[in-house]
């Protein structure tokens, strides 16, 4: 059945009402938006492929796993990119995310055929909902699925895309359940692992070639089994964002099975919030909000767990400064850091290394600093072989320099890792300090607070016990082992 919805967005133009219509319903489908002189010269495309030869198996592989029909040469052929950048819903997406926002992967396009079912077999079995780009290793990032279609579906189970109008919204709300927020994932061997939740009725979208459906990226989907006689031919273009990195990793060890969580799903609800720095002190007030960057700081915690495990570190920043935060993931405990000081009257200018691609999240943050170059992403090691030039941006030495000492990683018996330790303190500037962060239990912290000031008391003989500062968390499950830089250039 045709929702009032869609007729209205078909009618009017206007990326304002559109994006209303996103955040309502999830889609909007617009009508008779190509023009069928193009719609005729990609079906004429891609039948010409398929007149060149396809297999079986990559029928079955479409017809499972909606995997792209073509080759790349086809995908990025002038026919096929024409239905995006000759229709107005390019111009839409950039109205809607600015241009300047807008990434397109190589494998933003997508051929999507669905076969029909063999004569007489009219078994209706639909696929189950699904959201796409749960990866393991990445999770989304895109934010708009735009589907053109090539061929009348004006009967239902022609293998029509299919919505859940307001799906969307229903998983945000089940997503922003700080109980819930782990339960879309993508399992380590492929299968993704989907809530069990009701989310509403299905949509079968009823379309007209040349018809275009735009859709919020957390709309759930499938396509419908085809027992029409035709083929269904669309194309899929997945619109990304630059400020969502589709590569924004997960906290992998969350569930403790090896599954990833889309830990970012709750915080992409909104498409008008386009270039907008996100507001970490909006955030901070929030739970609902933050929980989200919460775990992508590598933290399964609650809110209050956050804040009485993390705040306690701003106790031994005295001073106005540079802070460089060692693994700073997707910059959220900088940004804590820095405002929870801010309230302290400290001013600081954050810098960050992190081996994966979360600290592309820390544009988010600090749009302006990462623009100059304080965040990258680089393993300790190849840092410190040569800061200066993998950081050029970096100054030479940091007022303060946190590192989060997992008790996992480094456990600093091996001289390599000792070696890591007296190179960090040597970039802490004079009247400076380095805080080593303990988060593991309680033995294992003190084991390690014991080992650290070893270490530096052999390899640093000027610094002793009246230099170090043992801070406990709120909560006293966390320490903090905090060493003055101030006698190093003796
Ligand atoms: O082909 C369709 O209608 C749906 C495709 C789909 O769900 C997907 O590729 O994610």
């Amino acid at each position: 059945m045709e929702t009032a919805t869609s007729k209205t967005a078909a009618a009017t133009y206007d990326p304002k009402n559109i994006c209303e219509l996103l955040r309502r319903d999830g889609y909007v489908h617009l009508r008779k938006w190509v023009d069928p002189a193009d719609v005729r010269s990609a079906v004429r495309a891609i039948n010409f492929e398929i007149g060149e030869g396809i297999s079986r198996e990559e029928i079955e592989l479409m017809r499972v796993n909606t995997i792209s029909f073509g080759t790349d040469r086809l995908r990025h052929s002038q026919p096929i990119t024409n239905l995006l950048y000759k229709t107005r819903a390019f111009k839409l997406v950039q109205e809607l995310y600015g241009a300047e926002n807008i990434f397109l992967p190589d494998y933003y396009v997508q051929i999507a055929l669905r076969f029909p079912q063999d004569v007489g077999n009219d078994i209706i079995s639909y696929l189950p909902w699904h959201l796409d780009n749960v990866q393991p290793g990445g999770v989304k990032g895109f934010g708009l699925i735009v589907g053109v279609f090539l061929n009348d579906t004006l009967q239902p189970d022609s293998g029509n895309f299919t919505v859940f109008p307001g799906g969307h919204r229903t998983l945000e709300a089940h997503f922003r359940n700080t109980a819930y927020s782990m339960s879309l994932y993508r399992h380590k061997y492929g299968k993704i692992i989907v809530p069990n939740i009701d989310i509403g009725d299905q949509h079968q979208i009823l379309a007209n070639a040349g018809d275009i459906v735009i859709c919020h990226h957390q709309m759930p989907h499938r396509a419908a089994p085809n027992i029409s006689p035709h083929i269904r031919m669309a194309v899929f273009f997945r619109i990304y964002h630059k400020h969502l990195p589709f590569e924004h990793p997960v906290d992998c060890n969350l569930r403790g099975d090896e599954s990833l969580v889309d830990a970012d799903v709750p915080s992409l609800c909104d498409c008008s919030k386009r270039s907008v720095p996100t507001d970490i002190g909006t955030m901070l007030i929030n739970p609902d909000l933050s929980i989200p960057w919460i775990r992508g700081s590598k933290c399964s915690g609650s809110f209050q767990f956050w804040e009485s495990t993390r705040r306690f570190i701003t106790d031994s920043i005295n001073q106005s400064g540079t802070l460089l935060d060692i693994g700073c993931a997707n910059g959220f405990l900088l940004a804590s850091l820095c405002y929870w000081l801010e309230q302290k009257s400290l001013s600081v200018i954050p810098y960050g290394i992190e081996c994966d691609p979360s600290v592309l999240q820390c544009r988010r943050l600090f749009p302006n600093q990462y623009e100059l170059g304080h965040f990258i992403q680089i393993d300790l090691e190849t840092f410190l072989s040569a800061p200066t030039h993998e950081a050029p941006a970096f100054p030479e030495r940091f007022d303060f320099i946190y590192w989060n000492v997992w008790v996992e990683n480094y456990d600093l018996e091996a001289e390599i890792e000792q070696n890591i330790l007296c190179k960090l303190y040597q970039m802490v500037s004079s009247k400076g300090k380095l805080l080593l962060g303990l988060y593991g239990t309680k033995p294992q912290n003190d084991e390690k607070l014991e080992k650290i000031k070893r270490v530096m008391f052999r390899r640093f003989p000027y610094v002793n016990n009246s230099h170090v500062q043992v801070l406990s968390s709120l909560n006293h499950s966390h320490n903090l082992l905090s060493i003055d830089a101030i006698n190093q250039n003796n």
